[in-house]
């Protein structure tokens, strides 16, 4: 089978970060599925269903990105998934020191429980400043966002936070 990334993330919603690192990692392995992490603690503002619905029209409408699967990762840990699915590695974006901080001990960890890798990408100059929470914050606030999401993702932000 050829060698599978998983990129875990929320994509509450998907970012054009989020869309860069996905495509990076599809250049360096062959199989990547984009896995949308259910959390039940954290209500967001959309439903894992809807953010994977999403995050699938965005990536099969962008040439670098057609290739990658969409899952959803229910419950349980990420390193189970992994192995269910057979990948090899993780994927996750790097914006600075506090992602690499918040992310450092959670790889440790992945590799200690099956022996999973976690591949670092640094992230884009220019997609530096993103987070889905600062995007929602700015949408809600009637910042402009067109620059910050795929456009697929303005009308269903723009209606979630209207309702
Ligand atoms: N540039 C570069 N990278 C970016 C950008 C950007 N602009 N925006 C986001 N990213 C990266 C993030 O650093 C992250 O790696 C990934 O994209 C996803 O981001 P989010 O915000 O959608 O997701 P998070 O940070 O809320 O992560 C949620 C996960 C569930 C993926 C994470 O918490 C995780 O891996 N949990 C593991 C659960 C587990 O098994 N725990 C026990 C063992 S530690």
């Amino acid at each position: 089978a050829p060698r599978l990334a998983v990129c875990p993330g929320s994509y509450d919603p998907v970012t054009l970060g989020h869309v860069d690192v996905i495509a990076r990692a599809a250049v360096l392995f062959p199989a990547v599925v984009a896995a949308v992490v259910h959390n039940p603690g954290k209500a967001g503002l959309f439903p894992t269903d809807e953010r994977a619905e999403l995050l699938r029209q965005v990536l099969a409408e962008d040439p670098r990105t057609a290739g990658v699967r969409v899952d959803v990762v229910a419950g349980g840990l990420l390193v189970d998934y992994c192995r269910e699915v057979g990948a090899v590695a993780v994927v996750k974006g790097l914006r600075g020191g506090t992602d690499f901080a918040y992310e450092l001990p959670m790889a440790l960890m992945n590799r200690h429980l099956t022996g999973l890798e976690t591949v670092f990408l640094p992230g884009a100059p220019r997609y530096e400043h993103i987070s889905s929470s600062l995007v929602k914050e700015v949408a809600r606030h009637g910042g402009d966002v067109s620059d910050l999401v795929p456009p697929l993702v303005l009308g269903p932000m723009a209606r979630r936070l209207a309702g």
